[in-house]
């Protein structure tokens, strides 16, 4: 999310209640019904591969623009929502909100340490896709393109996904929050030859 999109999505609200007779279907409310605001617990150990469990669960679920809640039943419970409108309310993360807490990260910048949320905690996070790709917060940092492994991140200003396996061509099976039309799960996908992206990584992984 940018200054520009939150403002966007502003005024997507307001026209979507001046409008609310005719927009049928607007609210799915999948957040007020199915998610939570319970404290993270901390972690000291966390490994690539438990990192990865946490964003598999994530895999056929929804995309919510500035969200970060979901379930585990393998179904979007909210498609065709407004594409940028954070006020929605339905299930899944966008691309930020679901590598900060497929990264664990916490809601302080900087704060480094792991912070486990649990799937129907409803939090998106401090970090934009632009902001991931400049290795913002404490527990971020750029990487050259090269050295990227599993669970490392390919950010562009406008998105971020994850490394789930690199491709013998030199792609990469990238784990996501792709979009409202496609939810998230994994795609292989050309980011990491493309000029737009940039490497990052989390720090303080135990393996
Ligand atoms: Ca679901
Ligand atoms: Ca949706």
């Amino acid at each position: 999310m940018t200054t520009r999109h939150v403002l966007a999505a502003a005024f997507t609200t307001l026209f979507v209640l001046a409008f609310a007779g005719t927009a049928a279907g607007y609210h799915t409310r999948f957040v007020g019904e199915n998610c939570n605001y319970a404290s993270p617990t901390p972690t000291s150990y966390i490994t690539r591969e438990g990192s990865a469990a946490v964003a598999l669960r994530a895999r056929h679920e929804g995309y919510q623009w500035g969200g970060g809640c979901w379930n585990d039943n393998d179904r979007d419970d909210s498609p065709n929502d407004p594409t940028t409108d954070g006020g929605t309310g339905g299930e899944g993360g966008d691309c930020s909100g679901f590598t900060f807490k497929v990264w664990r990260e916490a809601l302080s910048t900087s704060d480094a340490s792991f912070h486990q949320w649990g799937m129907l905690r409803n939090v998106h996070g401090p970090y934009t896709a632009a902001s991931f790709k400049v290795g913002s917060g404490a527990p971020n940092v750029t990487a050259s393109k090269s050295t990227l492994i599993k669970m490392d991140a390919l950010a562009s200003d406008s998105h971020i996904g994850l490394v789930y396996a690199v491709n013998p061509d030199g792609t990469d099976q990238i784990i996501e929050a792709k979009g409202e039309a496609y939810g998230t799960g994994i795609w292989t996908r050309t980011y990491r030859g493309s000029s737009s992206y940039g490497g990052v990584r989390r720090v303080g992984w135990s393996s």
